[in-house]
């Protein structure tokens, strides 16, 4: 059996790794989670119980705690999905996520080099590496020009893992990823905000209309609030990236690749696509804060989305546009599930859950 040591269990990534390993049942999966007095488990009810999966606590600021594990468990892999991943924030806690996003991957390097040095290493990276970019698309050597804390984080942790395996003979790799979304998804990035958004909208404006149509009446919506609207992203499902992580495992030598999706879109086009899927047709009016999105095609007039200069960050990253093709070429790894699907998939999960399906978000990448 294969044993995977995967950090971050409760998050997007964490879950859907943990789902796709254990479809394999010579995996034996353990999921690394901190304690809390409320974790949110909803992502891993589908596998909780499995067999081959099993819960262990550690924490990636504490060295103990990740040494423990590795001595303990003697893993053959181990992928840190764990960090503070929330770009946004990143400047109200730079320390925390210095702490976390790179001294947890050395801590992760440490435990590896010392108690299981066979153990093959995944370290999560990001696309916020890149930054303030020199050209488009980006590939895996494009400089990196951090505009965060988050984003230098990320660079610091790539060096490192650079370093350990130069410096140690060790299988450790740092794939780069682009925004990867879907329906486990966190509501503070942008995708999620917008899909919850617009079936809070979509159940306010349904339910109120049915009794409207009795009384000729508007139902009172409150708009999406967002920052910058132009910002570009290059968005994929998190599913598709999983198989990239494991095969970027699974190479005869380690090397880093960037996963995406070749594709960009703003935000406002991922506006107007999910509501769409709601079927709501709104037009752009304004300008910068007074910008709005508004839906006139019924019997009454509804501002869908409005800007809140709250959102905006003290610096942005305006375009990200990955290049896959090394990926495909190296790796054989294609993402399947395309834009238009992954916002369709986003609203139509959150619709349902709006209409009282309580349904567990549910692995589907096969
Ligand atoms: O922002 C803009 C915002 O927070 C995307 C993380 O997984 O991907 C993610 O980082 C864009 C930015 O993701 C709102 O200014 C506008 O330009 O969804 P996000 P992110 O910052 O790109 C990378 C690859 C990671 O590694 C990260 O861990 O959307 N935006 N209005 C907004 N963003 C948010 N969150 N909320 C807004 O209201």
């Amino acid at each position: 059996m294969k044993k995977i040591l995967i950090t971050g269990t409760l998050g997007q990534d964490g879950s859907n790794m943990s789902e796709y390993l254990l479809r394999d049942k010579r995996n034996k999966v353990y999921g690394m989670i901190r304690r809390s007095a409320n974790s949110n488990f909803i992502n891993c009810r589908g596998f909780l119980d499995n067999p081959n999966f099993q819960l262990v606590y550690g924490d990636l600021t504490d060295e103990v705690s990740i040494a423990k594990l590795v001595q303990e468990i003697q893993p053959d892999y181990f992928i840190n999905f764990a960090a503070n991943s929330f770009v946004g924030c990143s400047w109200d806690m730079p320390l925390h996520v210095l702490d976390t996003n790179t001294g947890g991957v050395i801590r992760c390097l440490e435990a590896i080099k010392k108690h299981q040095p066979n153990c093959r290493f995944y370290s999560a990276g990001s696309s916020e590496q890149f930054g303030d970019v020199d050209y488009s698309p980006q590939d895996i050597k494009h400089p990196m020009k951090p505009r965060s804390p988050y984003g230098a984080s990320k660079c610091a942790a790539h060096h490192l893992v650079k370093v350990y395996r130069d410096s140690y003979d060790m299988y450790a790799v740092h794939g780069v990823l682009f925004n990867h979304e879907g329906i486990r998804r966190g509501e503070e990035f942008v995708t999620r905000k917008i899909s919850k958004g617009v079936a809070r909208i979509y159940d306010t404006i349904k339910s109120v209309e049915n009794w409207r149509h009795r009384h000729g009446q508007a139902a009172r919506v409150k708009p999406i609030e967002l920052g910058n609207l132009d910002a570009k992203r290059d968005w994929s499902d998190s599913e598709d990236f999983m198989e990239g992580v494991w095969l970027m495992l699974n190479q005869d030598d380690p090397k880093d690749y960037l996963l995406a999706s070749g594709e960009t879109h703003s935000i406002r086009e991922f506006v107007e696509k999910a509501f769409d899927v709601a079927d709501f047709h709104g037009t752009w009016e304004g300008e910068g804060i007074d910008e709005k999105y508004i839906d006139k095609g019924g019997p009454h007039e509804y501002v869908l989305v409005e800007v809140n200069p709250d959102f905006y960050r003290p610096a942005e990253v305006e375009v990200l546009h990955g290049d896959p093709t090394a990926a495909e070429k190296g790796l054989g790894w294609k993402p399947k599930i395309s834009f238009d699907d992954l916002v369709m998939r986003m609203v139509e999960y959150d619709i349902r859950q709006c209409l009282g399906k309580n349904e567990n978000p549910p692995y589907s990448n096969s």
